[in-house]
């Protein structure tokens, strides 16, 4: 069966994430630039029905096999599609406590609040454009790096749990040079975590 790459709906709407993330920053984030990556991945893989025939995040896993011409595109173009589907799901304007994972997240790195900083702390000193990662690895053991650019972690062997979008279309209109301030209120949308 053919995969179709769409856009995902979020359910919410662009204003719920107010007054953390603005409205304009969400449809502009959503619309454009999800749309985008979307549009050149599909792009990409023209000439490659067999992969395009797959779901991004399986590409991204096998990354290594994807023809050499598509390959840095499909990093690219195909990591952006994929961080922002999970992105998406991750935030909203009510919690949504994961309480297997706030336990994983205790058994690893002690309270949540270290978790927290930790995390932050690696947003905060992440050097230009990437992400910030929570991710589980083969044997379930939890980590947390960043990574440049629209690099998914699926693509080092690990599946990506938490993801936080520290590209400046991110937070710029609302915040500017301020990521510090994005990086505290971001907690408050992340549904997954009190
Ligand atoms: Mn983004």
């Amino acid at each position: 069966m053919r995969v179709k790459h769409q856009l995902p709906k979020l359910n919410y709407g662009y204003n719920d994430l107010e007054p953390y993330i603005d409205a304009a920053t969400m449809e502009i984030h959503h619309t454009k630039h999800h749309q985008a990556y979307i549009d050149k991945y599909i792009g990409a893989l023209a000439e490659y029905p067999d992969w395009l025939d797959r779901e991004v995040e399986d590409v991204l896993k096998n990354l290594d096999q994807v023809p050499d011409e598509a390959r840095t595109l499909v990093r690219n173009q195909g990591g952006g599609y994929a961080n922002h589907n999970l992105y998406w799901q991750n935030l909203g304007p009510k919690k949504e406590v994961n309480k297997e994972l706030v336990n994983d997240i205790k058994i690893e790195f002690g309270r949540l609040d270290e978790f927290k900083k930790k995390f932050s702390d690696i947003a905060n000193s992440h050097f230009a454009s990437g992400w910030a990662w929570l991710v589980k690895d083969a044997l379930g053991k939890l980590h947390t790096y960043s990574l440049p650019n629209q690099d998914s972690p699926l693509s080092q062997g690990h599946i990506p749990i938490i993801g936080f979008d520290l590209l400046e279309h991110a937070y710029y209109l609302k915040y500017q040079n301020r990521r510090a301030e994005y990086v505290q209120n971001w907690w408050q949308v992340l549904k997954l975590l009190p």
